[in-house]
């Protein structure tokens, strides 16, 4: 299936590379057809090129919105070279065939991006551009279609190879690629209208990304699975820079994300933070003077669990934060940046991966998340309260203390990122004990205060660390039951969001232990 090229359409709004291979082009005698700011750029090169007005018989008009949207263009794209009927069509109608077609769109998504209106959003809405690259791709039998500058190499290369021919091998890839581009188009455009119409339901078509990487099995190693990048633009695992350590797996992926997304709660400007992941749940989160201290806190949560964990700091990793964490077998440690000397120290655990996200994601950033269900698929846009954007209403007759109200918020920052039924146990800015997943919220306050009594235990400390501490549930108690487990862990106050038939009863409980509770009116359940 070799197929000459004869004459190429170049239409590209980025010109990167753009000279060179049309160039290189016309070095094989092909003819350059181009769109008006393309075939002035070749031009002013030095190159032959025919403007597609001139092949249209008709000018680009209305702003550019009209420019190759014409059967002379299209049927040069559509034709079948071979189809009897269609080689007639084509001689009776003047339209001579394009074998190469060379685009990429307007810039659409880069201009959302940049904060553009809604004008500008709209008129880099490409039309012709995609339109042309269905065509090509559709008949990749006759024509090769190019949609990014990276491909450029791959076509020279066949030409080269092939006396000025290109192979249908190729043509199939290069198709397929320019599917994926024009979905990926299609759904950035979905994506930013729905978040114009916020009245809409949010469409699904935003997770249209493009592939990363296939991973070597799933959550188990009986199951495929791959990592796409989407639209998202904040920064965390899929666009973090791996510096060294094993190929991620997909729990390692998912872990890291949960672990990411939480320390997302903590404002590096504010405070130095630490989240230690195990099985998507954080097992140990501190606040800390630096990093290494938040460490330190956050491990003497659950000094079992880290063992092979994920680690994510919210700061700088510094060497020696990098060597308190490395002092374990750790899977990740996940950062917004990194000193040479923390990169060197770990750099000594060859199998640790060490990945610098730039940045931390912003947790108040509206998104979308996804989750299949058999047919079908469950879209919500993510949860974006943080606490400090709540009204808190102090219901009991006592109200917390400083202290208090500062690890409370600390604690229900905790709680949006665990597991319902979520119990946090916190003092000092650090969790004392995290009860995650449980069917029921008084096991979840149980397994916690077990916890922490393991812990006080292992420490050799006289009392566990939930004595003076405070506590978090996600969701409202039902009952005044869970909240009692609390008070006898030693819990002084509470935060949650209320709401409940049986608030009264819940904080007659706690007006009965003298403790302070606080309702957020918001929920952070967490499936
Ligand atoms: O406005 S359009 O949707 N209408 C068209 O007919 C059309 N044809 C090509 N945009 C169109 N294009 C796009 O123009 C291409 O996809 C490319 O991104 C851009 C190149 O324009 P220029 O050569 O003038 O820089």
């Amino acid at each position: 299936h070799p197929r000459r090229v004869t004459r190429a359409l170049l239409s590209v709004s980025d010109k990167s590379g753009l000279i060179e291979f049309a160039h290189a082009l016309a070095g094989h005698g092909i003819e350059l057809v181009s769109t008006g700011g393309t075939a002035k750029a070749i031009a002013a090169a030095g190159l032959k090129v025919r403007d597609v007005s001139e092949l249209t018989g008709f000018p680009e008009m209305m702003d550019g919105r009209v420019k190759t949207l014409h059967p002379k263009v299209h049927g040069g794209l559509l034709a079948i070279r071979d189809n009897a009927e269609h080689a007639a069509a084509m001689k009776s109608h003047g339209i001579a065939p394009i074998d190469l077609l060379v685009v990429n769109l307007y810039p659409f998504e880069a201009t959302v991006d940049k904060g553009a209106g809604y004008e500008e959003c709209i008129e880099n809405i490409d039309i012709g551009g995609p339109a042309m690259i269905r065509a090509a791709a559709k008949n990749h039998d006759d024509v090769a279609v190019v949609v990014e500058a990276q491909d450029y190499q791959a076509v020279l290369d066949e030409l080269a190879a092939n006396q000025g021919a290109t192979q249908l091998p190729l043509r199939r890839r290069l198709a397929a690629k320019a599917y994926a581009r024009t979905a990926a188009y299609d759904a950035a455009i979905s994506n930013w209208f729905a978040a114009q119409n916020k009245t809409d339901a949010p469409d699904y078509r935003a997770f249209g990304g493009r592939l990363i990487q296939a991973l070597r099995y799933g959550e188990n190693p009986h199951q495929t699975a791959a990592f796409y990048r989407t639209p998202d633009k904040r920064p965390g695992v899929a666009t973090a820079r791996q510096l060294q350590g094993k190929e991620l797996s997909y729990n390692n992926i998912n872990d890291t994300d949960a672990a990411y997304e939480c320390l997302a709660e903590f404002d590096a400007k504010r405070t130095a933070a630490c989240v230690i992941v195990k099985h998507a749940n954080p097992c140990g989160v501190a606040e800390g003077t630096d990093l290494v201290s938040a460490y330190r806190k956050a491990f003497a949560c659950d000094t079992q669990s880290p063992y092979g964990g994920i680690i994510a700091v919210n700061r700088t990793l510094d060497a020696d934060a990098a060597r308190a964490i490395t002092e374990i077998f750790t899977e990740v440690i996940i950062a917004p940046d990194a000193t040479e000397e923390a990169i060197a120290i770990v750099a000594t655990k060859r199998n640790l991966r060490l990945l610098l996200a730039g940045a931390l994601p912003d947790p108040r950033a509206v998104g979308l998340t996804a989750k299949t269900v058999a047919g079908g698929l469950l879209v919500q846009s993510r949860d974006n309260a943080v606490v400090d954007g709540m009204t808190l209403k102090a219901v009991t007759k006592r109200a917390p203390t400083d202290a208090e109200l500062r690890d409370l918020k600390f604690a229900f920052r905790v709680a949006k990122h665990v597991k319902s039924n979520t119990i946090i146990y916190a003092k000092d800015l650090a969790t004392v004990g995290i009860g995650a997943g449980q069917m029921s919220r008084v096991d979840s306050a149980r397994i916690a205060a077990r916890k922490a009594q393991d812990a006080a235990d292992e420490l050799k400390l006289a009392a566990p660390m939930t004595k003076g501490s405070v506590v978090a549930s996600d969701a409202f108690f039902p009952f005044a039951d869970g909240l009692l487990v609390a008070i006898e862990a030693g819990a002084t106050a509470v935060i949650q969001p209320g709401g409940s038939i049986r608030d009264d009863e819940v904080i007659k409980a706690a007006d009965d232990a003298g403790i302070a509770m606080v309702f957020t009116g918001v929920r952070h359940f967490r499936h």
